[in-house]
């Protein structure tokens, strides 16, 4: 089976299965490789839409032509035909690690996605300092002026940002990119507050990291490629917060590349460290954090659990009141049983604009840094949580496994209410069609 992965590099969602696939490619578990092929304007109006009904990247198409959309689904689906090297622990031998991961991968996907869009577009407002709209202009004119020349990719970036987002007058009448940032509760009001939650992660990301090379310990696993979605194309890459990142945070710049396999250094297992023994022999000596293995006994280092109790400080209440919305408006006069729901992480598009946006039904309050503000409802997230109560019911399916789970959790403010997640979910069960969302009826 051969494999195309449709993205771009500027993704944020892409960075996260790019750097997913290339491990699993790295260490043999995708014999054949995989293609990576930018999804031009042409590539996603002729061939990914008409597949899908999405042109969101990325998108992966196998040789048989099935279409696997979402980056949690191409990573479930890759995970079941390859199964050398797991980027899941088993929820059976390891259930804290295995739910530490799709927790982190959660908070990474769609609470981070708020400050890890907001750096790019807000340091692109030409009277921001310091500023990198040049840089970002490239990087959007490369996708929809591929294969031109650099002025003209330049160029192109700069007529995408005025014409599609409006740019010069995003204080003022947000539209694109800048009206999905008000959608998601992230205005002039709030942004301080959502970016100090990023720089506050990173600084656990400092201390987790360094002392592991990876979330688990000694090897990637799914909550590293979750986290590489902000990390990698927006904060490492982007030219201002890249700047802050590899100078104030070198050890996550540092982690970001050996998650891509880029860089050459001892950690990414691309160069060997010796010692020289008695007779000026060279002398392998291992390079990695923990063994070059995920921890044992399905240790979650208290660095770690930092990292999970931001999901339920910040993120649970949100994901929460999620339900509760989305249980309304699935039994309201708005919505037919079986329906469509809307599917986007990141604004709210017609026909669900009247909905996700003012006070509308798919609205609600939620607070960040102590501010209180509002923001869309996201029915994406109740097929995550549909997902994660899946991997939850196996985690504790023994005795020796629910008792494991339960003593965690009660290290997290509202922790144990993850332990209700299947009877949260009872009124607002989702089905995911490739990228649409429906209810489902009774
Ligand atoms: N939930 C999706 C989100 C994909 C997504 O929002 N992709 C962005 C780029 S990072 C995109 O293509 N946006 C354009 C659009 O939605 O039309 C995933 O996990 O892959």
């Amino acid at each position: 089976m051969t494999y195309r992965l449709f993205s771009w590099e500027l993704s944020y969602f892409s960075g996260k299965v790019r750097a997913y696939l290339r491990y699993k490619h790295r260490m043999g578990d995708l014999s054949t490789g995989f293609e990576d092929v930018l999804a031009t304007p042409e590539l996603v109006a002729g061939l990914l839409t008409p597949a899908t009904g999405s042109g969101a990247v990325p998108q992966l198409r196998t040789s048989d032509g099935t279409w696997v959309q979402d980056s949690s689904d191409i990573i479930d689906f890759i995970e079941a035909r390859h199964d050398k090297v797991p980027v899941i622990p088993s929820a059976l031998e390891a259930p804290r690690q295995t739910l530490a991961s799709y927790l982190v991968e959660l908070l990474a996907d769609e609470w981070m996605v708020v400050p890890g869009f907001w750096e790019r577009w807000h340091y692109s407002l030409a009277d921001v300092t310091p500023n990198h709209v040049r840089y970002n202009a490239m990087q959007w004119g490369s996708v929809f002026a591929a294969g031109a020349p650099g002025d003209e990719r330049l160029a192109a970036g700069a007529a995408v940002f005025e014409n599609l987002f409006g740019i010069s007058e995003a204080r003022t009448n947000p539209r694109g990119v800048y009206a999905g940032l008000v959608h998601l509760g992230c205005t002039p009001e709030t942004e301080h507050a959502w970016w100090d939650s990023m720089e506050n992660i990173l600084a656990l990301l400092d201390v987790h990291l360094g002392r592991h090379d990876f979330v688990l310990g000694g090897l990637p696993s799914l909550g590293d490629f979750g986290l590489m979605g902000p990390l990698y194309a927006h904060l490492y890459r982007d030219a201002t917060s890249g700047f802050m990142l590899r100078t104030q945070h070198p050890v996550v710049a540092e982690w970001v590349e050996r998650c891509n396999g880029m860089n050459v250094d001892a950690r990414t297992y691309d160069q060997k460290l010796y010692s020289l023994g008695e007779d000026g022999e060279l002398v392998g000596r291992p390079a990695t954090s923990d063994g070059g293995r995920w921890l044992p006994d399905d240790q979650v280092p208290e660095s770690l659990d930092a990292l999970v109790g931001v999901f339920f400080e910040e993120m649970w209440p949100v994901l929460t009141s999620t339900l509760e919305k989305v249980s309304a408006f699935i039994a309201s006069d708005a919505h037919t049983p079986g329906g469509q729901l809307p599917a986007k992480t990141f604004f709210a598009d017609p026909p669900w604009t009247e909905h996700q946006t003012g006070d509308g039904a798919l609205t609600h309050g939620f607070e960040i840094g102590g501010i209180e503000a509002r923001r869309m409802v996201t029915p994406y997230h109740v097929w995550m949580l549909q997902r994660l109560a899946r991997v939850l019911d196996e985690a504790i399916t023994r005795e020796r496994g629910r008792a494991a789970v339960a003593e965690w959790l009660t290290r997290f403010p509202r922790g144990p209410e993850l332990l209700e997640l299947n009877d949260r979910l009872a009124d607002c069960r989702v089905r995911k069609q490739g990228a649409r969302l429906f209810s489902v009826d009774g």
